[in-house]
C-alpha cells in the first residue's frame, strides 16, 4: 500500500499561519456564541511541494481543553522539532515519533493530515484514493445554532431544505429543548432531524430527555458530560432515541468502551478530535464492525479542514450525512478554492483541483506566517 511505503525525504520548511474569518452569522451552542473562526493553518514543504493542515481548535477551552494557544505551544515545542528530524519517513513513522506526547490530538492531527496531503501529492493521488475512499460524492448536513426566536430557527430550516440538505441538526440546551423540538416537528413532520446538546444535561435530567423520544429524532448528540461514557450507557437504556457521542470519543479505546457498555448507537467522528484522518478511519472501521453507525462532524473549519472532512467521508463506513455544509453558510470568503457547494440534489463533490486535498490555498489570504522552522 502506498500509504505504508511512500517515503518523504525530509521536511524542508514548516510555516504556521493564523487566519481569522468572520462567520456570516453568529453560531450559538450550549457552551458559547462564536462569531468568527480563528484557525491555525500549517504548511509543510518537501521537494517544493506544500502539504496543508488545519487545527480544529478554537481560542476558548469550552468544547475541548485544547485551544489555539495549546496547539501553538505543542506544535512549536514538541511536534515540529520531531517532524523536522525525520528522514525518509512515512506518516506512520511520524505517528510513532509523536506517540509519547499524551493527548493534544487536535495539534497532532493538523500535522498528520498535512503529511497525508503531501504524501498524496508526491504520488499524484487524490487524498481519498490514498486512504481508500470510494464514494464519488458525499451527503450534506447542516448544524443550526440556537436562535433567539423559534421563528428564526424555522426560517433557517426552511432555507436549508430548499438547498436540499440531507439532514438538519439543531442545537439544544437545558430549558431550550422540548418546546423548540415540538415546534420544529409541527412545521416539518417528516424531515431527517437530530439534536446536539454539547454536554448540557445531567443524568438526573432524564425526564426531559425522555420527552424528546416523541419526536422521531435520528439521534441526540452528546447529552451528558464530555468525559462520560458510563452514564450515557445508563441513559441509552432508558431512551428510544439513539445516542450519538461526540465530545466523549477521543480515541479507539473510548470507542471500545462505548461499544462494550452500549453507551451509544452512533458516533460523530471529528478527525481533529481523534488525532487525524488515520485514527478517524480506524474508529470508523471498529464502529462499523460492531454495528455502530458513524458520520463526520465539523468544527466550522476553513476550506482546508473541510476538504479533509469531505475526503474522509468517501470511505464506505460513513453511512449517515454529517456536518458538512456549503462554504457560504459559514464565510463570505474562504482561504481555499474551489469552495464547497451543494449540487441540485444536496450532494457535495470531492475536491480534486490537483492532487492531495484537492483545493488551492489562497496564500495571499493567509498573511505572514507567525512561525517558521
Ligand atoms: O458539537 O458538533 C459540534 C461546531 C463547533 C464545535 C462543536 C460542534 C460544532 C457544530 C458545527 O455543530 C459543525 C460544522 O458545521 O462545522
Ligand atoms: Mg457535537
Amino acid at each position: 500500500m502506498i500509504i505504508k511505503n511512500s517515503k518523504i525525504k525530509r521536511i524542508e520548511k514548516v510555516n504556521l499561519y493564523i487566519v481569522n474569518l468572520p462567520l456570516v452569522k453568529p453560531f450559538e451552542t450550549s457552551f458559547s456564541v462564536q462569531t468568527e473562526r480563528e484557525a491555525i493553518i500549517l504548511e509543510i514543504i518537501s521537494e517544493g511541494i506544500s502539504g496543508w493542515g488545519e487545527s480544529v481548535t478554537s481560542p476558548d477551552p469550552f468544547y475541548s481543553y485544547e485551544t489555539n494557544f495549546t496547539t501553538m505551544e505543542i506544535l512549536k515545542k514538541y511536534v515540529i522539532p520531531v517532524l523536522k528530524e525525520l528522514k525518509d519517513f512515512t506518516v506512520y513513522d511520524f505517528i510513532n515519533a509523536v506517540g509519547r506526547i499524551r493527548g493534544y490530538n487536535m495539534a497532532k492531527a493538523a500535522v498528520e493530515n498535512a503529511i497525508l496531503d503531501l504524501t498524496a501529492k508526491l504520488n499524484s493521488l487524490h487524498l481519498y484514493e490514498l486512504i481508500g475512499g470510494r464514494r464519488k460524492k458525499i451527503m450534506s448536513g447542516i448544524s443550526i445554532g440556537l436562535k433567539k426566536e423559534t421563528s428564526e430557527l424555522i426560517d433557517s430550516i426552511k432555507k436549508a431544505l430548499e438547498k436540499k440538505y440531507h439532514r438538519i441538526k439543531i442545537k439544544i440546551k437545558k430549558g431550550r429543548d422540548v418546546d423548540i423540538v415540538r415546534e420544529v416537528r409541527k412545521n416539518f413532520p417528516d424531515i431527517k432531524l437530530m439534536v446536539d446538546a454539547n454536554s448540557d444535561y445531567k443524568l438526573s435530567d432524564i425526564e426531559i430527555l425522555k420527552k424528546l423520544d416523541e419526536y422521531n429524532l435520528m439521534m441526540i448528540e452528546q447529552p451528558l458530560s464530555y468525559y462520560d461514557i458510563y452514564e450515557h450507557s445508563l441513559l441509552q437504556k432508558e431512551l428510544k432515541t439513539p445516542i450519538c457521542l461526540d465530545e466523549s470519543i477521543k480515541n479507539l479505546s473510548n470507542v471500545k468502551t462505548a461499544i462494550a457498555l452500549n453507551a451509544c448507537k452512533i458516533i460523530n467522528i471529528k478527525q481533529g478530535r481523534v488525532g487525524g484522518i488515520l485514527n478517524a478511519k480506524a474508529i470508523a472501521e471498529e464502529s462499523f464492525k460492531n454495528g455502530i453507525k458513524v458520520w463526520s462532524g465539523g468544527m466550522l473549519e476553513t476550506g482546508i479542514g473541510r476538504a479533509f472532512n469531505i475526503h474522509l467521508q468517501t470511505l464506505d463506513y460513513f453511512t449517515l450525512p454529517g456536518d458538512t455544509s456549503e462554504t457560504s453558510r459559514y464565510f463570505k470568503s474562504d482561504i481555499a478554492e474551489p469552495t464547497v457547494r451543494l449540487d441540485s440534489d444536496g450532494f457535495i463533490e470531492i475536491p480534486s483541483e490537483g492532487y492531495g486535498i484537492g483545493v488551492n490555498v489562497l496564500k495571499e489570504r493567509l498573511g505572514e506566517s507567525v512561525f517558521s522552522y
